[in-house]
């Protein structure tokens, strides 16, 4: 059974959504994804969330943008975590889609990241599995090491070509 729910109110979230998926994929974690929209087709969204339990999620992940009412609305029926990505758009630069979904009313919580922030969605969700999942955690451990390492590496190199010719290199 998939444990993780990726939902996403339109085709035109997926290059971000993708994101989110790649993550899983890279801790070995199960998902589902699936396009829906609330507002054009509110009936198999309703079913989508009334069963979400039923199939196993342990954590929704929905994206959606402008007036962005999938997560809250999944929030609203799934009772386990809802972690929710603010798509970017074109008119508003995607505050439109951060304030509708982060200011949830009380009793309804939505964990929101930052715009198109899939791959922290993604992260989060695999931390959330990990309280109850020793494999996971080792795996967080070894992620977070690896940014570190990639980080000091960076580093070395600056310090070794100097600022010019590593932005040459780089490019
Ligand atoms: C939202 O409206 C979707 O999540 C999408 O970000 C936005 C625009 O949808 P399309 O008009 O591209 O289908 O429901």
């Amino acid at each position: 059974m998939s444990k993780v729910g990726i939902v996403m109110g339109s085709d035109s979230d997926l290059p971000v959504m993708k994101k989110a998926a790649g993550i899983l994929e890279e801790f070995g974690v199960d998902y589902e994804m699936t396009i829906i929209s609330a507002h054009r087709e509110p009936d198999v969204f309703f079913d989508y969330a009334r069963t979400a339990v039923d199939k196993g999620f342990k954590v929704i992940i929905a994206g959606a943008g402008m007036a962005a009412h999938l997560p809250g609305m999944c929030a609203a029926i799934f009772p386990l975590p809802v972690i929710g990505i603010p798509m970017h758009t074109k008119s508003l630069g995607g505050k439109d889609s951060l304030y509708s979904i982060v200011q949830m009313p009380s009793g309804i919580p939505v964990a929101t990241v930052a715009i198109d922030g899939a791959v922290n969605a993604a992260l989060l969700a695999v931390k959330m599995l990990a309280i109850s999942d020793e494999g996971l955690l080792a795996k967080l451990q070894a992620y977070q090491e690896k940014m570190k390492t990639d980080v000091a590496n960076k580093d070395a190199k600056l310090q070794e070509l100097g600022y010019e010719a590593y932005l040459q290199a780089k490019s």
